[in-house]
């Protein structure tokens, strides 16, 4: 299989962090947002939105959404797993991930962010009140359940989504004092060989600080 990505693209990573959990091995296929590749044809034909990432299968056949992709995975490669089996367990997984990815992620991702530059508007300060409402929300499921991982003893896809989106935190600045359930989540995650290779900085395409 291939995954077209970028390094710093929080979506990609979640697919990464997946991929490796599961122990699929893939090629990867660096897309460079910063020169606009995914506008172009070539990448337009893999995913009409013009985004990263997208997983190419053995067969040709291609699949956007980071977590249509994972809903995939998780069927071709069952154990372990990344939804959880009782039921509320499953339910608040896919709430965290939903916060990040529907709540977030689209609200400061790098289009938008364009956009607002045209418009005149200040994205920092944009970013920083989107990203952290939606920690808000991040922290108090994480809180409420126990475990070291976002909803148990286990990564979900909920820790796949909240890993990128903290360090994309960082990078605007937010104050990450106010979660300390989700900076240990964080850390814990950190342990684990399969967030440690997805990582931005262990991509082939990172570009040098
Ligand atoms: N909901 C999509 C989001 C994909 C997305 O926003 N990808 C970003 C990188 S994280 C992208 O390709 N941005 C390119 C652009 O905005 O031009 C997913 O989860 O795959």
């Amino acid at each position: 299989m291939k995954l077209y990505g970028y390094w710093r693209s929080s979506s990609s990573w979640r697919v990464r962090i997946a991929l490796n959990l599961k122990g699929l091995d893939v090629t990867y296929v660096p897309v460079n947002l910063l020169h606009g590749e995914q506008l172009e044809p070539p990448h337009r034909a893999r995913n009409p939105r013009g985004q990263v990432p997208v997983l190419e299968l053995n067969d040709g056949t291609q699949l956007y959404e980071s977590l249509a992709i994972v809903l995939w995975l998780e069927q071709q490669v069952p154990d372990p797993a990344l939804l959880p089996a009782e039921p509320l367990r499953r339910a608040r997984a896919w709430q965290a991930a939903e916060v990040v990815n529907a709540g977030i992620q689209p609200l400061q991702n790098l289009a938008v962010l364009k956009k607002l530059d045209t418009l005149g508007a200040d994205r920092a300060t944009w970013a920083r009140e989107v990203i952290a409402s939606g920690l808000d929300a991040v922290e108090s499921i994480a809180h409420d359940m126990p475990g070291d991982f976002v909803v148990g003893d286990r990564p979900t896809v909920a820790d796949l989504c909240l890993v990128p989106q903290l360090y994309n935190a960082r990078r605007f600045q937010v104050d990450l004092e106010p979660y300390p359930t989700l900076l240990s989540v964080e850390a814990r995650c950190a342990e684990l060989p399969a967030f440690q290779a997805a990582h931005p900085s262990a991509q082939p395409d990172a570009i040098a600080p």
